[in-house]
């Protein structure tokens, strides 16, 4: 996006200013400047939802779509990714930090298997761990059997899975189909989230809730937790 030239004080912007300066920096990859970015919002004391929303998550769609449109590459991906990560590990502790209830029970998270993206997925953790949740996380590029032994080993109430490709989402049927033969599915709730997906998308392969957002997730993952308690 735009150069740089001139020297200049990140805390001297206005707010506006600052968001898109952290939007350009993210887009540019500069992790440090994310990251100071990111405390001058807090230091100014904007809610941490509204710094994710409005200047990482906002500065990632615009790296989207300059992939998708041929102008960005995967190294300088990457580099955005990496630049996100700085901002969103500020975050994490905060928005961790608001759970009034601690005891929501545990939540499986996973990317499926052929599919490296976990940005997505990292976030939804975070805003689960804000919630109340214990968050399993079992990374990236998962098979079934990496779903199936955690399920066994942590007895989650929260099943969810991520994809962000076209060509990985199928696979979350996959997983669906295996815990149906082996009559897994009445033990806990599946959601399912990424980019590519719509509730359409969730009904046909069968999961019991589809999360458009972060935020979203999280609120239906606590409410389905809290009527499972209230059980
Ligand atoms: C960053 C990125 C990468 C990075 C990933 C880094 C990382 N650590 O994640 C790198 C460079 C590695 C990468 C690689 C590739 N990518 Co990529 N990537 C992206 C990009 C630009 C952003 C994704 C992102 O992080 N979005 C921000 C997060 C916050 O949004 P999100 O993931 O949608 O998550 C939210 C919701 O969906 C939901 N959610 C997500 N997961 C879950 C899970 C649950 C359980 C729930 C409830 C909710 C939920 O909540 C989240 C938070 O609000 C997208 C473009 C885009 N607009 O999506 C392309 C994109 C996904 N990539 C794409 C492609 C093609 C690829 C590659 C195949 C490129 C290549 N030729 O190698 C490889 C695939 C590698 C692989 N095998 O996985 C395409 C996919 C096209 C398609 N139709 O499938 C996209 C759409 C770009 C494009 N427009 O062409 N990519």
């Amino acid at each position: 996006m735009s150069e740089q030239d001139d020297d200049f004080e990140l805390s001297d912007l206005d707010d506006k200013e600052l968001v898109e300066q952290i939007q350009d920096d993210l887009y540019d990859g500069l992790n440090d400047e994310v990251f100071e970015g990111v405390e001058i919002l807090l230091a100014r004391n904007w809610d941490a939802n509204d710094i994710l929303g409005d200047a990482l998550v906002g500065g990632m769609k615009v790296v989207g779509e300059d992939f998708r449109d041929g102008i960005l590459f995967v190294p300088e991906v990457l580099k955005c990714a990496g630049a996100m990560k700085q901002g969103m590990g500020l975050l994490r502790p905060i928005l961790a930090n608001s759970a009034i209830d601690l005891s929501l029970g545990k939540f499986v998270i996973g990317t499926v298997k052929g599919d490296i993206h976990d940005i997505g997925k990292n976030l939804v953790g975070m805003m689960l761990e804000g919630a109340g949740f214990e968050v399993i996380d079992l990374g990236i590029n998962n098979p079934v059997e990496n779903y199936l032994n955690a399920i066994d080993e942590h007895k989650p109430v929260v099943m969810g899975m991520s994809a962000l490709l076209t060509t990985t989402m199928p696979y979350m049927g996959v997983v669906l189909e295996e815990l149906d033969k082996r009559g897994m599915r009445k033990d806990f709730h599946v959601m399912v989230g990424g980019a590519p997906l719509n509730q359409e998308f969730a009904d046909a392969i069968g999961a019991d809730a589809y999360g458009r957002d972060a935020a979203r997730s999280a609120e239906m993952a606590s409410s389905h937790a809290r009527s499972v308690k209230a059980c």
